[in-house]
């Protein structure tokens, strides 16, 4: 099942678990100010299309999409994404906590074109940990998201990626993509890692007793854990890869 839903039908859902044998359901939340592309890059990866005509999110949107995930040695699997568009404005903000609760993983995005937005990341992580009181939140998986880099190829950026290592690092080596929802750049690919990595944690939880049972997602070599698992597959990808970006765009 794949699509939108309305708040009221979001009351009896079975998160973070595994149903059966084959069905998992993450929960992940989308945070961030209003107006960095929260809704779009949802609707990118869902419907394959966006507005360009911003309509704020009130309060929050759920939606759900499959996906079928075959880590390497593994078969198969199918998981449910339960994506939450949270709402950037202010006046929204007390509202908080019964949409964070029970989340998986949180991603949290700016716009490369407003400092602000990057500037006020710290503030969404730690209100986040507040009100979805994670049990060890220094390792929660949160996944950092610089969106609208089709405007970088106008030389719109504004956030520097100097600032965004330096942050990064400072949260825990936060896994670090961008996106452009308007073109639809690398938004299948971050949403289906926040996947991959949800699956291979919650797997390799499940065969604790077993630990050779499992190897990594993409060939990433066997973790110490999962988070630091899944920051090193991230740390050649990430700001290295946007660096390429980058690069082919001046040049070409
Ligand atoms: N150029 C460009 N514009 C984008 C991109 N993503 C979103 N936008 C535009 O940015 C505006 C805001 O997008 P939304 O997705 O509604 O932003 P939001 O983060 O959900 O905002 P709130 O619901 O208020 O929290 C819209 O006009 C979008 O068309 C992008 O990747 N590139
Ligand atoms: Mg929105």
């Amino acid at each position: 099942m794949e699509g939108s839903t309305s708040l009221a039908a979001t009351g009896s859902l079975l998160l973070g678990s595994q149903v059966g044998k084959k069905n998992f359901i993450f929960k992940i939340v989308i945070l961030g100010d209003s107006a960095v592309g929260k809704t779009s890059m949802i609707q990118r990866y869902i419907k394959k299309s966006m507005s360009q005509v911003y309509k704020p999110t009130i309060g929050a949107d759920f939606h759900s999409k499959k996906v079928e995930i075959t880590l390497d040695g593994q078969e198969t699997k199918t998981v449910t994404l339960q994506i939450w568009d949270t709402a950037g404005q202010e006046r929204y903000q007390s509202l908080g906590v019964a949409f964070y609760r029970g989340a998986e993983a949180c991603m949290m995005v700016y716009d490369i074109t407003s400092q602000r937005s990057f500037d006020n990341l710290s503030q969404w992580k730690s209100d986040f940990i507040n009100k979805a009181g994670p049990r060890e939140p220094e390792r929660f998986p949160f996944f950092l998201i610089g969106n609208k880099s089709d405007k970088a190829e106008e030389g719109q950026r504004k956030v520097s990626l100097d600032d965004v290592e330096k942050w990064r690092k400072q949260h825990n080596n936060m896994p670090y993509e961008e996106t452009s929802a308007m073109k639809g750049s690398n938004i299948d690919e971050t949403f289906l890692s926040v996947a991959e990595y949800l699956l291979k944690r919650t797997l390799e939880s499940e065969t604790t007793a077993f630990p050779t049972s499992i190897s990594g997602v993409q060939g990433v070599s066997r973790p110490q854990s999962n988070q630091f698992a899944l920051q090193e597959q991230h740390k050649g990808q990430g700001l290295q890869g946007v660096e390429k970006k980058r690069n082919k765009s001046s040049c070409c």
